[in-house]
């Protein structure tokens, strides 16, 4: 009796340490390098998907609705996501963002809630082509205004 109680402490102590482990693993905050790497991938899966309606947009590919519905929905889903891993001590690595971005948080965060605004307006505007050109024409400005503030620029 003694030694199977004496098991079943263990095996509850071994249970409790192996679960913490895994949940303060899980909820660690990322480390700095992890945040330059999350927004980077989520601007480029944007990104991909933005041109795809631009191109649509110009005229340079042909209007298909349910490809221009899918990429606006990804736009509109991810627009919100990199702007929480431009937090204090993410300014490292290699990376476009301007150091302006933690100096003026508040003009960077306004800038980045016009991309939200317009962005939230795409999937509806996607169902047909004229009113997607006039959405993908505001949602380009404000990416545009983003980038001219914020981004510095490619070195020739
Ligand atoms: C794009 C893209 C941008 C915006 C911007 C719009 O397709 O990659 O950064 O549109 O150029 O003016």
């Amino acid at each position: 009796v003694n030694k199977s109680v004496h098991q079943i402490v263990l095996g509850v102590f071994a249970l409790t340490v192996a679960l913490t482990t895994v949940c303060t693993a899980f909820a660690a905050e990322p480390k700095p390098e992890e945040e330059v790497r999350y927004r980077q991938s989520v601007f480029n899966v944007i990104g991909r998907n933005f041109s795809v309606l631009g191109a649509i947009a110009k005229g340079e590919r042909p209007f298909d609705q349910a490809l221009a519905q899918k990429s606006a929905n990804i736009v509109e889903a991810l627009s919100t996501l990199p702007f929480g891993s431009f937090g204090p001590g993410t300014d490292i690595g290699t990376h476009k963002s301007d150091p302006k971005i933690w100096k003026e948080n508040a003009k960077f965060k306004e800038a980045a809630e016009k991309f939200q605004f317009e962005a939230a307006k795409l999937p509806a505007a996607a169902k047909d082509l004229d009113t997607l050109k006039l959405q993908v024409g505001a949602v380009g400005k404000t990416c545009k205004a983003c980038h001219d503030d914020y981004r510095v620029k490619d070195k020739k």
